[in-house]
């Protein structure tokens, strides 16, 4: 009887242990799906409070019944969250049970080596050894690639684009890329490394990579929010804005994708600097921004493509996302991301959805790309990359090799139908006779 009850005590004191060790272990992300508009409130109230971080959707305002809802809990307020969605039956799944653990997974694999070869962009890379990579990088092909200074952050860290010219020849069209603009989306900048080097590594090996460079001449601008990405880094692995302060508030940071002129500030940003997708003082406040547009404004007659990188949900993305209106050349735009998710389909099996920003996700005023469409630059897209449903921000470095694969198969794809294009419209706006 006594063993028995020994044996008792020691198998609980067990469990208590466990327990005691289950909510100091990890962060959570919960995938939940509220069913009534009260299951909706709720959830809204829950994304604000317990310094939970919303994953998806980008802002509480867009929470709505049956869609789902990704949530990162971190451990302490872990079980507080979890009894309180269970008190209202809100139906709920743990997707992530060691968020924290993948969070140092993905920092550990960063190495600045040089002498590491091709695994160096299938890992994540802190902003420094970004920055060694971009100066390395120009200085390896002094012929092909200039590092251009387009600006620079709140924190005055350096703005470089990376400019690959693979040619000598004159009067080349161009394609701009940006990744980064969201800090805690880190596929986006470990693209543009990847894209950066699939193309001076297979410009006379892959046929079509060769057609394009021929032809057309690239931007690429590996981190547009430096400050941003650094602070996932070192403070918080789920921040998304710059870190300007702002005025009034102790709440920091604007919405890079919310600061452009294009219906700024209007239903689908914020003017409320404590949230996700503040929009900012007026357009173009913020000199991370500005740097891009100025760029952009100066190269318009060259720069004949816009490609905004992003994550996750896996969407390539036309305008309009600031209005519901559809863009002039719509069926056009909308025939090329059907292509290239045909493709991406066909090749790799992942399934990208596409069309207007407005209608296949929510209205998103102030971005780059309805931005730059207005400009002129009547081919502008954004990507939304992997992960495949579990990971989210969070995507393993296993992973960064075939995000990468697909976004560059439609980037590849869109290059080509834009080169196949008569260029009237582009060639028009410059003065004298066609060439
Ligand atoms: O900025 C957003 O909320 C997402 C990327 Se995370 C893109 C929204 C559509 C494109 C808006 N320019
Ligand atoms: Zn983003």
């Amino acid at each position: 009887m006594t063993t028995l009850w020994v044996l008792f005590i020691f198998l609980n004191f067990d469990l208590l242990l466990q327990t005691g060790q289950c909510t100091k272990t990890s962060g959570q992300v919960l995938s939940i799906t509220p069913n009534t508009q009260e299951q909706v409130e709720i959830l809204k109230n829950v994304s604000t409070q317990y310094q939970t971080g919303l994953w998806q959707p980008v802002s509480p305002h867009n929470i709505k019944e049956l869609t789902k809802v990704h949530l990162y809990v971190p451990g302490n307020s872990s079980e507080t969250v979890r009894n309180l969605l269970q008190r209202h039956n809100i139906t709920h799944e743990v997707m992530l049970p060691n968020a924290d653990e993948i969070i140092k997974m993905q920092m550990r694999n960063d190495s600045g080596d040089p002498r590491s070869g091709s695994t160096f962009y299938y890992r994540y890379h802190t902003l420094e050894d970004i920055y060694d990579w971009i100066n390395r990088t120009a200085h390896d092909y002094p012929d092909k690639v200039k590092a251009i200074l387009v600006g620079s952050s709140y924190e005055k860290r350096p703005l470089y684009a990376l400019k690959l010219s693979l040619n000598n020849r004159p009067n080349k069209k161009a394609m701009w890329i940006d990744c980064g603009i969201h800090a805690r989306e880190w596929i986006s900048p470990a693209f543009c490394l990847f894209f950066v080097h699939y193309s001076l590594s297979f410009y006379n090996i892959n046929a079509e990579m060769t057609q394009i460079l021929d032809n057309m001449d690239f931007y690429v601008l590996p981190v547009m929010n430096p400050d941003g990405y650094k602070y996932t880094w070192t403070k918080n692995r789920m921040w998304r804005k710059n870190r300007s302060p702002q005025k009034g508030t102790s709440c920091i940071g604007v919405d890079l994708n919310r600061n452009f002129d294009a219906n700024w500030c209007t239903t689908g940003a914020s003017p409320d600097p404590c949230t996700e997708i503040y929009c900012g003082p007026f357009p173009e406040s913020e000199p991370e921004s500005q740097a891009v547009a100025n760029f952009l404004r100066s190269h318009k007659e060259s720069i004949q493509i816009y490609l905004s990188i992003h994550s996750y949900s896996q969407m390539l993305i036309i305008p309009y996302s600031c209005t519901e209106d559809e863009a002039e050349n719509h069926s056009e735009l909308y025939e090329m991301v059907k292509t290239a998710a045909d493709n991406i389909k066909r090749y790799y099996k992942n399934i990208y959805t596409y069309g207007a920003g407005a209608q296949i996700i929510y209205l998103a005023p102030g971005g780059s790309d309805d931005w730059a469409y207005n400009l002129g630059i009547k081919y502008s897209f954004t990507f939304e990359l992997q992960d495949r449903g579990k990971y989210g921000f969070l995507l393993p470095p296993s992973d960064i090799q075939g995000a990468c694969n697909e976004a560059l198969l439609a980037v590849k794809t869109i290059a080509l139908k834009v080169m196949e294009k008569p260029q009237a419209a582009t060639s028009s706006r410059q003065a004298g006779p066609a060439a």
